[in-house]
């Protein structure tokens, strides 16, 4: 009699804890997983962004229009995204750490970020190593997506925007005499100038003169110099928008009037915070055209102003898409799982966000449309 009552009690103690759990809807173990709450799929995505020191707009930018998508796409109910983010500081070291910690946490489905290409050499090949997917959305550096099969970005490489720049800023300017300036101690500024000298090679062009800075400098007098003693018709700068700024509003102090093509370190209202009318003559290519009619930009614009108190830029723009195409991801994959979700990520293709139609190719890196806008008036406008 006492064995069936042990028995019995026992079935019904392995019972009531079967329905608890199937109740509760939470799986054990399961990388990436958290609760699916009435058929919403709930999902942490760990976000590692620039944002104090020196380039803090980019990473203001950035986790902005990252929390703006998430509002809307967890009102529309069908996922559920938590956003964890940490600050990078604009430092490899600290965005690993950061990104190490995110990685480490089970529940952290894929990362977002971080924000320079210096940064995202470091974290990247941790994250592809542990089966993680890690987006870029403002890493335009040469060789991302390369780094392995879990590393993606939706932001416009260097070797594709400058190029366009270059082109239309010669047409139009008919320039043969170019100087070349950038900063050598970070990852994209070397790479967009890499890019620079071998389209500019590849245009015929003629290079009068090329000049280096460091991150953080501030008296450009000895560089600038030699570029007005070259004569050029128009400067290459590659350069973030704390040194690039600055360059251009004590060239102009010194007279130099010639255009300037910059990378997408220039793609920031910071540029015309710091410089001014100085930025006037700026040329850059970016899949963000603020001022257009498309009713998702004038949307996303009018949310974005009524939420931050500013106007979005390119950096805020991306960032909207990249959750977007995560959110859109996640849906596919059914359910909040590291390795489901690396394959619906990977099969994104003609997603239409805020900055037109998107999607990855064979490597992860990104397939659109570029623009070329310059400064005119202390204005970002199409270029004409
Ligand atoms: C990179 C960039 C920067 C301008 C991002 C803020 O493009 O580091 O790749």
């Amino acid at each position: 009699m006492k064995g069936i009552f042990q028995k019995s009690f026992t079935v019904m103690v392995v019972l009531m804890l079967f329905l608890l759990t199937a109740c509760s809807g939470s799986s054990t173990g399961d990388e990436g997983s958290t609760n699916t709450d009435g058929g919403t799929i709930q999902a942490k995505i760990g976000v590692v962004s620039y944002l104090t020191g020196a380039g803090a707009a980019y990473g203001e930018a950035i986790t902005n229009g990252l929390k703006l998508a998430q509002s809307e796409i967890n009102e529309q109910g069908e996922v559920n995204i938590d956003l964890v983010i940490e600050d990078s500081a604009g430092e490899a070291e600290q965005a690993l750490s950061a990104a190490q910690k995110l990685m480490n946490d089970e529940e952290i489905l894929a990362i977002i970020g971080p924000t320079l290409s210096t940064e995202f050499f470091a974290v990247a090949p941790e994250a592809d190593l542990n089966g993680i997917s890690i987006m870029g959305t403002s890493t335009t550096a040469e060789g991302i997506p390369e780094i392995g099969d879990y590393v993606f970005r939706n932001s416009i490489p260097e070797a594709l925007a400058i190029p366009t720049a270059m082109e239309k800023a010669v047409e139009r300017t008919g320039a043969k005499k170019v100087a070349l300036i950038y900063g050598n101690d970070d990852v994209l500024t070397k790479s967009g100038f890499d890019t620079m000298k071998k389209a500019a090679e590849e245009m015929g062009l003629e290079i009068v003169t090329i000049e280096t800075f460091q991150k953080g400098q501030s008296d450009y007098n000895a560089q600038l110099t030699k570029i007005k003693n070259a004569n050029p018709d128009l400067i290459l700068a590659s350069a973030l928008y704390n040194e690039g700024a600055v360059i251009m509003d004590q060239a102009r102090k010194m007279g130099i009037e010639v255009p300037f093509v910059g990378g997408n370190g220039f793609n920031s209202p910071q540029v015309l915070e710091i410089a001014g009318e100085a930025a006037n003559g700026l040329i850059v290519a970016t899949p963000w055209f603020g001022e257009s009619e498309d009713p998702k930009v004038v949307e996303f614009n009018k949310k974005f102003e009524e939420a931050y108190g500013k106007l979005p830029d390119q950096f805020a723009a991306q960032a909207y898409d990249a959750l977007y195409i995560y959110a859109d991801a996640l849906k596919r994959a059914g359910e909040a799982d590291r390795e489901l979700f690396h394959e619906a990520l990977a099969e994104t293709k003609n997603f239409e966000g805020l900055l037109g139609n998107f999607s990855f190719d064979e490597i992860g890196d990104v397939v659109m449309d570029v623009k070329v806008v310059e400064i005119k008036d202390g204005k970002f406008v199409e270029f004409q």
